[in-house]
């Protein structure tokens, strides 16, 4: 063991205390494996020590293999010489004590371990499917041994972080240490205790008890709508299932093969971008390295309509006290109400408890008068989407409300240097853009007026990742990067009408490519009369905005959607499926003939690239401009803002998967077909020009 291994064996009188020391979160990176090894032979052939400790320095135990390292060729140690395989030839018993994360093949190291005890806070978990793989380090053989094969199979096709509290009724955990207990000390204690006891207790050992066989099938069926297209959750059933069928080796064989199977599919390698992706979003190159967030604990929310309410309710789900202000009583009661019922609805799901729904019900405040929110340290207005509505709140707010507080704007594409300008504090102020419904949606986009100060970005960045949010970085530009992106799309889709599709026809395409719903579904579930007033807002803004009749009728004949139980599709009293519409396609029909656009066939491949290009482009466009730090950025939003699937990896990464080069020719193509709005970007035919794929494009810088 050289004296820089990220690994270190260190004697406590008879017990050997292994320590990982691989920040920052112990992943088993490059020499992490072979240090754990090394140590515990040395453990092992040390005539003092008579057990040892498997523990992680700093904030965590071991976060799981490096993900760094998959589809780069690394050489990994046959079956029979990992970290895993040593531990269960460990002539002495090793305990894991976790703190932080055992996740990947940190709880499968843990769980090659004799015994395990944990701090109350940690989280356990195989995660691995989120990256599109399965554990590799025997967690598919060992879990359900530990668990059982039903908690097994709901861990391992979920990937969810469990805390210690259920691990220990699951019986993955020996020991859950008391609040504020000394893990170290407590371990090498108990460590002491069961250093005698033979035979080791060793999970390969540990029979499986598989009560209901029907429990596989069960599960594809349950997963089959969010699992579609996908392979990893299928093969991540299949290794669960040799564990309750096959002897402990050839089970162990079986997960290896699956996993060489995986380790490079195009599904984990998308899905691996996307993890780095929503790690890098965070980072603001640009701005000073020591700049610091600066705490809140005293938000206030302006409007407690739909999305006021929504962001009120994150604030009080991450555990803060938030005041909601509205101009009337009943307006606040009405939100108030939307608010409750929200709650009540989770209940009824199970996926909140009453005493929970109390108690965030609890930490929402509404009030009525600006002097009730004078002592909030960041306020976020989410009135109506009109300038003329918000300028004379944020003057307000810049009076009464103490001079160091944030002021924030959920506008999804109103200009935040003229909002930012009715106050004498511009450098306090931001773009907070919630994605609806706020409570749901993880998505948070920074707005970044031109005086903004840097803390004041730090700390809207900060505030969203507090309240369970990616916080991404935007421009100022109209519709700022999420919105503007997808602008182009929003029109394509229903262009695609006017030349003969149907919305059924192109929501089809979208859910087979990986949609959890089509756009015109989408579209109504929205509210088609908010996406006319936008359209209105634009064509008043630019003569050469290109109006969309169609979907201008439908709104002139009352359709707003699921509200008015009629819009793209028709709906039943009480009930959310979209039925095709014969009324709609005989609008479409009468308006494309009056427009007198010839009628065409479509094939799929062309209706998702019309839509996907058209935002690739606009894309481009918004980097040329200096809206955005990174392409990777534009995916994170398509992913948590869009529900883009997530195993294609997001807008760009898809593109660059059909090539830029490709993309280029195509949208060249239809420019000469459709005219300006397919005019290539700048920067997409310069990527072309050079082969650069759109995940390496370099913006302007920021602006
Ligand atoms: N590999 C490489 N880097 C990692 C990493 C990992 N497993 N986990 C975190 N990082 C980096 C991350 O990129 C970031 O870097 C920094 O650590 C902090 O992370 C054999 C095959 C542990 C819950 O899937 O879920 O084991 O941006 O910002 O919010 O079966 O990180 O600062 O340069 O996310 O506090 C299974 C992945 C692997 C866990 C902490 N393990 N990690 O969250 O910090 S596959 C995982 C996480 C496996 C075996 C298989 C989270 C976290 P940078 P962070 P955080």
């Amino acid at each position: 063991m050289s004296d820089n291994s990220p690994v270190r064996l260190e004697k406590q009188g008879d017990i050997g205390v292994i320590v990982v020391d691989y920040p920052p979160v112990n992943a088993l990176g490059p020499g992490v494996s072979e240090g754990i090894i090394d140590a515990l032979n040395k453990g092992n052939a040390d005539p003092d020590i008579r057990a040892m400790v498997l523990i992680g320095a700093g904030r965590s135990f071991i976060a799981g293999a490096d993900i760094r390292g998959f589809g780069t060729g690394r050489k990994r140690p046959p079956i029979g010489s990992r970290t895993y395989d040593v531990l269960d030839a460990s002539a002495k018993p090793v305990v894991a004590a976790i703190h932080g994360y055992a996740l990947g093949g940190g709880l499968e190291n843990a769980m090659a371990c004799h015994y395990r005890i944990a701090v109350p806070s940690a989280k356990v978990g195989l995660p691995e499917v989120q990256i599109g793989i399965l554990p590799g380090g025997g967690g598919t053989q060992r879990l359900p041994r530990l668990a059982g094969p039903k908690a097994a199979l709901e861990m391992i096709t979920s990937g969810r972080h469990v805390p210690t509290a259920e691990a220990k009724q699951l019986g993955i955990v020996n020991e859950v240490l008391p609040d504020g207990a000394d893990l170290r000390a407590a371990a090498i204690d108990y460590a002491r205790r069961i250093a005698d006891i033979r035979p080791l207790p060793r999970v390969r050992d540990l029979g499986v008890t598989l009560d209901d066989p029907g429990i596989f099938d069960a599960t594809r069926k349950a997963i089959a709508r969010r699992a579609r297209n996908q392979t990893a959750p299928y093969r991540c059933i299949e290794a669960v299932e040799a564990a309750c069928t096959l002897p402990f080796d050839e089970g162990i064989a079986r997960e290896a093969a699956f996993f060489q199977e995986l380790e490079n599919s195009a599904e984990a390698r998308a899905l691996r971008y996307a993890f780095f992706a929503e790690r890098e979003v965070a980072k603001l190159p640009d701005l000073p390295a020591d700049v610091k967030p600066h705490e809140f604990h005293a938000p206030a929310v302006i409007g407690a309509g739909t999305m006021g309410g929504g962001i009120a309710m994150s604030f009080a789900d991450f555990g803060y006290d938030v005041k909601i202000m509205d101009a009337t009583e009943e307006a606040l009661n009405r939100g108030m109400e939307r608010i409750r019922a929200n709650y009540a609805t989770s209940v009824k799901r199970g996926s909140l408890a009453q005493d929970e729904m109390e108690r965030r019900l609890a930490r929402i405040h509404p009030v009525t008068g600006y002097d009730d929110i004078k002592d909030a340290d960041v306020v976020v207005e989410a009135v109506f989407e009109r300038m003329d509505v918000k300028k004379p709140i944020f003057a307000k707010l810049d009076e009464v409300v103490n001079p160091d507080a944030f002021l924030f704007s959920n506008t999804s594409a109103l200009d935040m240097d003229e909002l930012a300008a009715e106050t004498k504090r511009p450098d306090k102020v931001a773009g907070t853009h919630f994605f609806s419904p706020a409570n749901v949606m993880k998505l948070l986009e920074v707005v970044r007026p031109s005086q903004a100060s840097p803390e004041t970005l730090a700390t809207a960045m900060a505030m969203g990742r507090k309240i369970g949010k990616i916080s991404a970085m935007a421009g100022n530009t109209d519709g700022f990067v999420a919105n503007r992106s997808r602008a182009p799309f929003n029109s394509e889709m229903v262009i695609l009408l006017e030349e003969g599709c149907l919305p059924e026809q192109v929501d089809k395409v979208m859910v087979d490519f990986g949609y959890p719903m089509g756009p015109f579904a989408v579209g109504d579930l929205a509210g088609l009369d908010i996406g006319a007033e936008g359209r209105k807002r634009r064509a008043a803004a630019n003569p050469n905005y290109r109006k969309l009749p169609i979907a201008d009728k439908l709104v002139e004949l009352g359709r707003y959607g699921q509200k008015t139980s009629a819009g793209w599709y028709r709906y039943e009293k009480g009930d959310r499926t979209p039925h095709p519409d014969p009324d709609v396609a005989a609008i479409i029909k009468k308006v494309a003939a009056e427009m007198g656009v010839p009628q065409r066939d479509f094939t799929e491949q062309e209706i998702l690239r019309r839509l996907l290009f058209s935002s690739v482009n606009e894309a481009c466009r918004i980097m040329e401009e200096g809206k955005v730090y990174r392409a990777s950025d534009i995916d994170v939003m398509w992913l948590h803002g869009f529900g883009f699937p997530r195993y294609r990896g997001g807008l760009m990464y898809w593109a660059d998967g059909i090539g830029v080069r490709e993309v280029y020719n195509q949208i060249a193509a239809w420019h000469q077909q459709y005219g300006e709005r397919w005019a290539p970007s700048r920067l997409l035919r310069e990527l072309a020009e050079s082969g650069t794929p759109f995940r390496e494009a370099k913006p302007a810088p920021f602006r």
